[in-house]
């Protein structure tokens, strides 16, 4: 495949490929094991996304930081105890379809290989695309097709770990009025900006497409299309100490807010339908 002059193919000593973008919007890298976008950074800004500095990028295991892709499930809503959080989208290779260059803005297709999910977890006939439009502007698709005689249902989420420079200074707008479950209780309901002062692991369910935030350096636009629902996470002290690839002072300059379809807004396709969950992130000027 023939790449365009802004974007190389490299890679890792442990021989995982990525695509390195350097065009005249911004500077990227996306890696095809999980078609994760690990690092993304519009000219002339700062970069938008974290990638643990404890990264060795071993193959078959989840990419820490960046936008990992969880799918068929999210996080524990699996098939059966031995089978992995949050899916296999995020460890297995993806076939990279096509990458253009479309008036400054890289446009990048992967394909998740059919069989990727064994049989066993996932005995549906489906396709896995991800489309990401990066620009002055992230912007991730995920579609799902179902290609075969009878409907699914699957649970997802772009999971985006987002720099910040002092967890003690963020807070997330846009989720006042909405309510959340956190570690089994509640629901909640979001009072005001959510921030983060302890382990936060919110799945909110939200109508409001659109969030902000606010990093007390600038604002970051979270929009999302295709679902209702999103994840608020850090791990803050604890839970730091135990992750893998996670430093454990990592808690205080990230933090995830990811596009999600999660408990009443998993998705069922019907056969010959397709769902897209969308995020798209960028830094706002202003509350927009
Ligand atoms: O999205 C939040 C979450 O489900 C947390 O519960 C935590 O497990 C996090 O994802 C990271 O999961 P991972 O499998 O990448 O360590």
């Amino acid at each position: 495949m023939s790449l365009p002059p802004s974007v190389t193919l490299g890679r890792t000593p442990s021989d995982l490929a990525y695509l390195d973008i350097d065009s005249a919007l911004c500077q990227a890298r996306v890696f095809l094991q999980g078609a994760q976008l690990v690092h993304f950074q519009p000219k002339g800004l700062k970069p938008l996304l974290w990638l643990s500095p404890l990264e060795d990028f071993a193959r078959g295991r989840a990419i820490r930081g960046g936008v990992p892709v969880c799918w068929p499930w999210f996080g524990n809503n699996k098939p059966a105890a031995e089978a992995p959080a949050h899916g296999y989208a995020r460890t297995s290779e993806w076939q990279l379809v096509d990458v253009e260059d479309q008036d400054g803005e890289i446009v990048i297709e992967l394909a998740l290989p059919a069989g990727a999910v064994p049989e066993a977890y996932w005995p549906h006939a489906s396709e896995l695309t991800m489309v990401m439009v990066l620009g002055k502007r992230a912007r991730l698709v995920l579609s799902t097709d179902n290609t075969g005689t009878a409907p699914f249902t699957f649970t997802q989420a772009l999971h985006s770990y987002f720099a910040v420079p002092d967890i003690n200074q963020v807070s997330v707008r846009g989720l006042a009025g909405s309510h959340y479950l956190e570690f089994d209780e509640g629901p909640f309901e979001q009072q005001g900006p959510a921030v983060v002062r302890q382990e936060v692991d919110r799945m909110y369910s939200v109508e409001k497409p659109l969030q902000h935030i606010d990093t007390g350096e600038g604002l970051i636009a979270v929009a999302r299309e295709g679902s209702h629902s999103l994840v608020l996470w850090n791990p803050w002290v604890e839970k730091a100490k135990a992750l893998a690839q996670f430093p454990d002072d990592g808690f205080k300059t990230m933090v995830c807010l990811e596009a999600a379809n999660i408990q009443a807004d998993a998705v069922t396709l019907a056969p010959g339908e397709r769902h897209s969950l969308v995020t798209e992130f960028y830094w706002a000027s202003s509350q927009d």
